[in-house]
């Protein structure tokens, strides 16, 4: 090998050396909150292939939707000696304690995707998620002025507890209760999955009568407006013509909705967010410094291309 050759092939030698021992070094437990519906096992991928290509050790636990196996799953990381970690809360209530225990072991905690009430924000470096709250005002201006501010709305709230759920509430209510005529008349959890959205449905469809004087259905998230339309095929209605149809996440299953106008909107949550999560983490591994509370992902409406939409 030529001279020249050799000192290239060392120098590119020893920089994958330094990429692969400084990367691996960094070892990240995600607890995250299950694999309901579509956006989250989606998310799910995007966090173990951006690790991989980050050379980032991550150790995925799920929790199945429960808050006990996440407590257990980031005590065990705290164990483990975790560079850091990541959550993304089942529910808001319930952490200060553990959140307690990182603090103390002296490893930094993010928040991705969901929240945590807690009064001592010191207990997490930062939160990485959508402004939920923004989501549910997205949806109620749209029907706000598809419906011209006339609207008897039946809702599909998510997971009880969850932030996503409370916010997106609490953001649509904000808009519709400028419009004295707009009104959720029925409300009741589908906990984010498709089942739940059709069981849910199915009850509002018998206790309105066939959803007479309903002009609407907002569901927290596209997977449980799936199983709303499913309800609503089965009882003869049709979706986003005898009843429009508001959502969020923007999922693959629900594009060709949109387009054949089964469904008027949804409101893009971003699952492609490791990058992002990742450097935000790694940046502040590095260089300790104070971060913003919550670094937000943007969110996006899109409409069915039917006019009135
Ligand atoms: C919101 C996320 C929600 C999605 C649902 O960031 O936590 O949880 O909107 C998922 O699809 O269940």
């Amino acid at each position: 090998m030529t001279h020249m050759k050799w000192i290239g092939a060392s120098i590119v030698g020893l920089s994958m050396a330094f990429v692969a021992s400084s990367a691996s070094a960094v070892t990240i437990g995600f607890s995250q909150v299950g694999d309901e519906g579509d956006w989250r096992p989606a998310w799910s991928k995007n966090m173990q292939d951006e690790a991989k290509a980050e050379g980032i050790d991550l150790k995925f636990a799920d929790a199945q939707g429960k808050e006990e196996e996440q407590l257990k799953a980031v005590r065990a990381f705290i164990a483990q000696k975790v560079d850091a970690i990541i959550i993304a809360p089942v529910v808001i209530t319930g952490w200060d304690q553990v959140l307690k225990e990182a603090k103390a072991a002296g490893i930094p905690v993010f928040l991705a995707d969901r929240d945590v009430d807690t009064q001592d924000k010191s207990l997490f470096v930062t939160r990485i998620s959508a402004d939920f709250n923004l989501e549910g005002r997205l949806a109620g201006a749209w029907l706000a002025q598809a419906t011209v501010g006339n609207c008897n709305i039946v809702e599909l709230q998510g997971t009880t507890g969850a932030a996503p759920a409370i916010e997106r509430k609490k953001g649509f209510e904000a808009v519709i209760s400028n419009f004295p005529n707009m009104k959720i008349v029925k409300t009741q959890s589908g906990n984010f999955t498709t089942d739940g959205g059709k069981q849910v449905m199915e009850a509002f469809i018998k206790a309105t009568d066939g959803l007479k004087g309903i002009c609407a259905s907002w569901a927290h998230n596209d997977n449980m407006q799936l199983g709303a339309i499913q309800a609503m095929k089965e009882a003869g209605i049709k979706p986003g013509v005898d009843v429009k149809m508001v959502s969020v996440d923007y999922v693959p299953a629900i594009k060709p909705l949109l387009a054949d106008g089964t469904v008027n909107a949804s409101v893009e949550l971003r699952s492609d967010i490791g990058k992002d999560i990742y450097s935000v983490v790694l940046g502040y591994l590095k260089d300790k410094k104070e971060l913003p509370k919550w670094v937000v992902i943007a969110s996006a409406l899109h409409r069915a291309p039917t006019p009135g939409n």
